[in-house]
């Protein structure tokens, strides 16, 4: 590996570090402690700072999730000498629309190893209701994609398989996994660009015991963390789309309900003359 290779290691994961290893001392009904993967960071040589393609026109798509600032700083992945998958997420706050029609995911891959055209990732669509990935978030949607560009400065673009209407409230969570790796024996890749410019403090880093699950359940049960703890930044990942027709669910007004319950007592009132009649005839 280069001498250039920056290797951090966050706060949470000392924390989680110096839990296992106080359970390992206990010595009691814990197995063999399993070790944390490297986090690993490089900046880019030749950040540009401007991305391609621009972005779409705002009458195409009125909603963009958008963190980054257009250029990459920085390439991320786990695990040395050898790699592992994980996902990389952001959490887009979209509360300035209401439910929304996600149509496309952009992804840009930073040139570098084993970051290869052609080779397979997954991209997943998450609500968080609750706005906090920390205790899980619903999939609403993962499908399988090719790296389509590995340059550091054009988008990969995805359209999704069918435009996806995602509800009212939380957050939209996108994320993307390494599937191409082959845990533990493709050879060090770092997959993920980070913007490092100015942080919106919204961007995770998932890494689970085995492969990613084929739920992508989240949390990921080794490392769940925001990439802030590690270097502070923002994933290269956009989401956009529309807004979802509000659908208007009809209501009754006052005289409305005035008049519905005037004829239904009525009715009432027939049924019940009419069975006075037949009884007393
Ligand atoms: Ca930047
Ligand atoms: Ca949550």
């Amino acid at each position: 590996m280069s001498d250039t290779v920056e290797r951090w290691t966050s706060k949470a994961r000392r924390w989680s570090a110096c839990a296992v290893a106080m359970m390992g001392l206990c010595g009691l009904c814990v197995g063999r402690a399993q070790a944390l993967p490297e986090l690993i960071y490089q900046p880019l040589a030749d950040a540009t700072g401007e991305a391609s393609p621009p972005l779409p026109d705002a009458g195409t798509f009125p909603v963009q999730l958008v963190l980054d600032d257009d250029g990459a700083e920085g390439s991320f992945g786990v695990g040395a000498p050898s790699a592992q998958q994980f996902i990389w997420l952001n959490q887009f706050d979209r509360s300035a629309f209401a439910a929304l029609t996600l149509e496309e995911v952009w992804v840009l891959f930073p040139a570098g190893p084993e970051i290869t055209v052609g080779e397979s990732i997954e991209i997943a669509v998450y609500l968080d209701p609750d706005s906090d990935p920390s205790n899980g978030a619903e999939l609403l949607l993962a499908f399988d994609a090719t790296i389509q560009v590995a340059d550091g400065d054009t988008f990969s673009i995805y359209p999704l398989p069918q435009p996806l209407i995602i509800s009212a409230g939380g957050d939209v969570l996108i994320g993307v996994v390494n599937r191409y790796v082959t845990s533990g024996v493709t050879p060090e890749t770092r997959p993920a660009a980070l913007d490092t410019s100015a942080s919106q403090g919204r961007s995770w880093v998932g890494v689970w015991s085995t492969d990613p699950p084929a739920d992508l359940t989240l949390p990921a049960d080794l490392i769940f963390e925001p990439i802030d703890g590690t270097v502070p930044g923002n994933w290269m990942i956009r989401g956009f789309g529309t807004e979802a027709p509000v659908v208007v669910v009809p209501t009754l007004h006052t005289l409305g309900l005035v008049g519905l319950a005037l004829l239904l007592a009525g009715s009432g009132l027939w049924v019940s003359r009419r069975r006075s009649v037949r009884g007393g005839g």
